[in-house]
């Protein structure tokens, strides 16, 4: 690791190991300038204030280590939208994040400060511009959309069998299962996200959305399996505490029906387990996905790891998922071999690869 590449890691680890410490300085600071939050949001908001500046140093920690000043802005527009669901202005989010850079220079110097400056003054200009509300991921104009709507309406309504109807029918009627991932399973859960973020719907509408979702996905399960197979295969894979399921599992889907063969690993895999897993199934691809930006350097550890293990020399790493997709770069700095923004781009790039490595199972068999 270069020197430059250092200092952002251990001024980030700093940060993650003192995060406690600092969260109560910069809680204790915000009402000592604002005595009147004590009147706006009870006993419970301090609380709330010291949770959150928690997890705003983490993110801040976390962006640094992988030196990606897009993912921490990303976050704080986020973040935003988020807390005006629960009355937090976009000026109370600044006071945070300049308490948070003055709690940084005075306790670790001005040395580092001017680190995760670019930083902060990003996420203040988040702060500033960007507007509150979120386009709807159901809109008139995509395609599926009347289904889509459908589908998601009756599963806010807790009625997952008119749900499932609704995509049985499309079935029948010969949609392509990609389609029904894509526009009906992926767009009603950006959906779900987009109503939990602006508190229109509360953590249990979203835990039974999700675990419908997924009901529905495995009814689909005897359709996925296409009849001529390429040789290939994938290993999927969350990385560590990584919840966050569904995405890698309608990748894998989508390899399966592209030909390949599947082992979809989910989450919570140690890292010995996944490189063992690998050379078992002697794969092709290794898929692994992060949602949470926190889990990005583990991600980088994983393939790491990879790397060292000498049987995995020709081992092709995809790696895809939110953090990736709001930083476009991201996929270099984690060591993978490419990325792709959803399923779909993901076979076009994984065969794109393919086509440059040894691993081709059509060029090892025109070799012979
Ligand atoms: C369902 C859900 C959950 C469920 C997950 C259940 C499950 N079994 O998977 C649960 C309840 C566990 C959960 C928990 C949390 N969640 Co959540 N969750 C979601 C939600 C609503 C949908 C996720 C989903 O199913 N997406 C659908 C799939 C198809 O899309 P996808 O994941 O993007 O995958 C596609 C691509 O990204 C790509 N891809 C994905 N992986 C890979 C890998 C490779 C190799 C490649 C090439 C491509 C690729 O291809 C996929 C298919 O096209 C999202 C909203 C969103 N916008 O995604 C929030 C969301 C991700 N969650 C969020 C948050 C904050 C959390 C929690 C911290 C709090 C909470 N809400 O409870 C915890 C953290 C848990 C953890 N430690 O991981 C935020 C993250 C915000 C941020 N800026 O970081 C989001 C965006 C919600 C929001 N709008 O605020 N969540």
């Amino acid at each position: 690791m270069n020197e430059g590449n250092d200092r952002y890691k251990q001024t980030g680890l700093a940060i993650k190991s003192k995060a406690g410490e600092f969260a109560e300085r910069v809680t204790r600071e915000t009402y000592e300038m604002q005595p009147e939050l004590m009147g706006r949001f009870g006993p419970n908001g301090r609380r709330r204030t010291m949770e959150d500046t928690v997890f705003n140093l983490n993110y801040l920690a976390e962006s640094l280590m992988i030196q990606s000043p897009k993912l921490f802005a990303s976050y704080i527009s986020w973040l935003k939208v988020l807390l005006a669901g629960y009355h937090v202005s976009a000026d109370d989010v600044a006071v945070n994040l300049r308490l948070i850079g003055e709690t940084v220079r005075e306790e670790l110097g001005d040395e580092v400060y001017q680190l995760i400056e670019p930083y902060v003054e990003l996420g203040l200009s988040q702060v500033e511009g960007l507007p509150l509300e979120l386009e709807t991921f159901l809109a008139d104009e995509s395609p599926l959309a009347e289904e889509a709507r459908a589908y998601h309406n009756a599963l806010l309504e807790g009625d997952r069998r008119t749900a499932s109807v609704t995509v049985m029918r499309l079935v029948e009627n010969g949609r392509p299962i990609r389609d029904i991932y894509r526009y009906i399973f992926q767009a009603s859960q950006y959906e779900v996200g987009r109503l939990w973020q602006t508190n229109k719907i509360n953590v249990a509408q979203e835990h039974y959305c999700s675990a419908a979702t997924q009901l529905i996905m495995s009814q689909l399960f005897p359709y996925i399996f296409s009849g001529v197979r390429s040789g290939y295969r994938l290993v999927a894979t969350c990385i560590g505490e990584e919840l966050h399921e569904i995405g890698l599992r309608m990748l894998a889907d989508y390899f399966e029906m592209d030909g390949w063969d599947t082992y979809y690993l989910g989450a919570n895999v140690p890292t010995r387990s996944i490189v063992a897993e690998v050379k078992k199934r002697e794969a092709n691809v290794l898929a692994i996905s992060a949602t949470m930006t926190y889990h990005v350097h583990q991600v980088k550890e994983l393939i790491a790891s990879i790397r060292e293990t000498d049987e995995l020399g020709s081992l092709t790493v995809l790696v895809g998922g939110l953090p990736f997709n709001i930083d476009r770069e991201l996929w270099k700095q984690v060591g993978a071999d490419g990325y792709a923004p959803d399923a779909d781009a993901a076979i076009q790039e994984a065969r794109r690869l393919l086509a440059f490595s040894a691993s081709s199972p059509e060029l090892e068999e025109s070799a012979k």
